[in-house]
Parts: structure tokens; sequence; C-alpha cells
């Protein structure tokens, strides 16, 4: 409490010597900021934090968060800054909430400048490799509200990005324990990395149907996956729907026969640029793009590694209820799925829930 008193102090302070100020119109020392440096609603401190601009040709502003994860930028010039920092923490192990973990974090914003010579600002840091890009966005999984209705199943994908990104050569798994256990393994068509036939803009959802028909047709209150963008397909399982007017996502998996089929309760399912096809040895975790792990049973134990996704989804949702996993907001993804999905009434397939 003092320590607040002493900082409320110090920005009353900062805020009444400057109010008597024009805005500058040029390079000028006025400005003040105060960035805090967290994690996942926690401060943390000894951050390194750098600021950069491109309105004036001045170079990088380096700092370092305090013990009480606080660092101030004093006589800056006036500009848009962007706010970057990068550490290793150290928190309890999603695996085993005994022992601690180390985790590469990162955060960067852009700080808004109005008027005031003082600004504060959060730099909330994220686990790396959650940074804007192709993102499962929902998981519809776990059955309709009628008898052992579960057909329906259907994943979106989401471009958090602000560039196109494409879908060709993309693999798409249901991960058993770890990278190195592959469980299902199928791939958009196109080539990998390269290839810039199956675009999705930024900003838009791509549904993948597991079989693209009308649920509804069985099952009043399931949904109609008719027009789904994709849908998966085994050409060695003969019972597999194929939509003639929806594109395949093919097995690429030797010798196995079966669609693919998610867990309706606890599951991985990884999206990976398709760069590792030799699944026989696992997943190269440089080739994975998102991965997002679901457990309706809070006492589950982790499968994936903590790198990818530190926490799981769902806990709580019902099979046979409609509900669905969807981020709390499209794309929004800081690799700990507790935080980043919600559990919601009903799937929206190709939009967000309000
Ligand atoms: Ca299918
Ligand atoms: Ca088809
Ligand atoms: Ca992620
Ligand atoms: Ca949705």
């Amino acid at each position: 409490m003092v320590k607040k008193i002493y900082i409320f102090l110090f920005v009353l302070t900062l805020v009444f010597s400057n109010c008597f100020k024009e805005k500058p119109s040029q390079y000028d020392g006025v400005l003040t900021l105060i960035i805090y440096s967290e994690f996942e609603g926690k401060i943390i401190p000894f951050v390194p934090v750098t600021l950069e601009t491109n309105d004036y040709n001045i170079s990088t502003v380096a700092g370092i968060t305090d013990s009480s994860g606080m660092v101030i930028f004093n006589d800056l010039p006036w500009a848009y800054y962007q706010v970057s920092g990068k550490s290793t923490i150290i928190a309890p192990s999603p695996h085993d909430s005994t022992k601690m973990d180390t985790f590469s974090v990162n955060g960067s914003e852009f700080i808004s400048i109005d008027e005031d010579n003082l600004k504060i600002d959060t730099l909330n840091l994220i686990v790396s490799g959650a940074e804007p890009g192709l993102k499962i966005n929902e998981l519809y999984i776990g059955g309709a509200p009628c008898h052992s209705y579960w057909y329906d199943q259907y994943f979106e994908l989401y471009n958090s990005s602000e560039d196109t990104v494409y879908l060709d050569g993309i693999v798409i798994c249901r991960m058993g324990k770890m990278l190195a256990n592959i469980t299902y393994i199928f791939q958009f068509p196109g080539e990998p990395l390269t290839g810039k036939e199956y675009p999705v803009p930024p900003d838009s959802f791509v549904v993948l149907a597991i079989d693209a028909y009308d649920h509804t047709e069985y099952c009043s209150e399931s949904i109609d996956l008719s027009n789904a963008d994709w849908e998966f397909r085994n050409s060695m399982d003969y019972g597999d729907f194929d939509n003639p007017d929806v594109p395949n996502i093919e097995n690429i998996e030797v010798g196995h026969h079966l669609d693919f089929l998610p867990s309706l309760g606890s599951d991985v399912i990884l999206i990976a640029d398709g760069s590792d096809v030799d699944y026989l040895d696992g997943m190269d975790i440089e080739s994975v793009i998102d991965c997002v792990e679901y457990s309706s049973k809070p006492e589950h134990i982790k499968e994936i590694e903590s790198e990818l996704d530190r926490g799981f989804a769902g806990v709580g949702k019902e099979k046979y209820s409609g509900q669905s996993l969807e981020r709390i907001a499209p794309g929004f993804d800081t690799n700990n799925s507790t935080l980043d999905f919600e559990i919601i009434p009903h799937p929206t397939p190709g939009y967000q829930h309000e």
C-alpha cells in the first residue's frame, strides 16, 4: 500500500509539473512513460523493455523493470512508441503444480499518446509462440443435444494476423502424450510453406467439418454444415461421407482407416505448417502453428508440452449439450487455453460468439 501511495504521489507531481506545458510541435523531451510488466495478471520484475519509434530518427531506448515490475522512461520526445519486452519466467508447471517450469515470454504493444505528458501502460507478456497468425478459434466437439449425436463436430480456424495466410499443405493432428505421439494426421492439399492456392484473408474464419452435411436432418438442434469450407476425409474409410462441393482435408497416415475423430471429453488438436511429415518420430515443435488442449474434467493431467499450451480449455463442459469451446475474442491466444477459451452455449460456425 505504501508503495502504491508513493507511486500515486509521484504521478501527481508529474501531472501538476506538466500541466501548464503546451503540446510540443517538434523533437522535445517532454514525455514520461511508466511501463509495468505483467504475465497472466501478475507483476513480473526485471524484464528488459525497449521503446522504438518511427516518428523521429532516434535510436531505441532501453530499460529494465525494477523489483516491483515498473520502469520509468523520462524526457522522451513526443512520439508514438512500440514497447517490447522479452524474458524468461519461472512459474508452476502445468504438468505438476508442485514443480516449477521455466518459460520464455515476450510482449509488444503500441503506446497511444494524447495531450498528457505522462502515460502509464502495462506490457502484457505471453508465452513465446503465441503471436498473431492462424489460430484454432473454436472446437465444437462435445456432441449435439440429441441422444448420442456427435457427427456434427467441427473446428474453426481464424486468421488473427494482418497478412493473408495460406492453408496449403498444413497438417492437422490429434496428439497423444506430448509431441512425440501423433494419433491422427490429416493434410490440406497444396505445397507446404510455399503454396498459395488456399488463402485465408486477415480477420476471417474457416470452418472444418468432420462431415459436411446438414446435421439438422438427424438432430433438429444440431447444425447445417453442408456449406462448411472444408471437410475431413479418409478415402480408406469407405463409410466416410464426402460432400462433392466441399474440398477435403485428407488422411495421410498409411494404414489408418478412420475419419478424423476428436474425443468428446479431452484431447489435443494441433495445426502445423507441413514441413515435418515424418510423423513416426512425432511432430517438430518448430513446425507447430497452433495447438489447443481441452478437457471437461478439472483434475485432467496435461498431455501437451507447456510451450504450446500451458492450460486446457473446457472444464465443466457437458457431452451432448450442444455447447462449444471458443476463444474469448477472435484469435485471442496467450498459449494458455484455460484463459484463452470459454464454453459457449451454442456452436458459432464461421463467426465469433457475442
Ligand atoms: Ca469425414
Ligand atoms: Ca468433400
Ligand atoms: Ca497458441
Ligand atoms: Ca465460431
